[in-house]
């Protein structure tokens, strides 16, 4: 069972402008702005405006529109920060196996250094 929508998250506190930003860009139906604690020399959060708590969500119930935009602002982040051309990593976590802190969807744009492996080896 999905979890409703939390209102008091910081990302939505974000969006309705109740706490600040770092704003890398912004269209009709998203947000992108620097992550508070970044992992990397660029580390960006690309935020739809709309509430939908997490991928499967988003996928499901966001609008064509609403994707369209998002999906052509994470390229522009990626272009407007430098990262494309010696490449960079998209991260959507989900859930407590994915371990997503803030329950507004997100995806992670990180890049600026070599990032390793994608997952830590055990
Ligand atoms: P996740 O685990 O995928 O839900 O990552 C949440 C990210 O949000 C984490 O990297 C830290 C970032 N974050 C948390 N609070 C704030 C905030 O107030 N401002 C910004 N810019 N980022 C935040």
């Amino acid at each position: 069972m999905p979890q409703p929508y939390d209102d008091q998250n910081i990302f939505a506190k974000i969006l309705r402008g109740e706490i600040p930003n770092d704003t890398v860009l912004e269209t009709d139906h998203t947000l992108a702005f620097r992550d508070i604690q970044p992992q990397a020399p660029v580390h960006v959060l690309v935020v739809p405006k709309g509430a939908y708590v997490d991928h499967a969500d988003f996928c499901a119930n966001a609008s064509d529109a609403e994707v369209l935009d998002f999906t052509r602002a994470s390229a522009e982040v990626c272009r407007l920060t430098g990262v494309i051309g010696d490449g960079f990593r998209t991260i959507t976590n989900s859930g407590d196996h994915g371990v997503q802190e803030v329950p507004h969807y997100h995806q992670h744009i990180l890049g600026g250094r070599a990032l390793g492996w994608m997952l830590a080896k055990e």
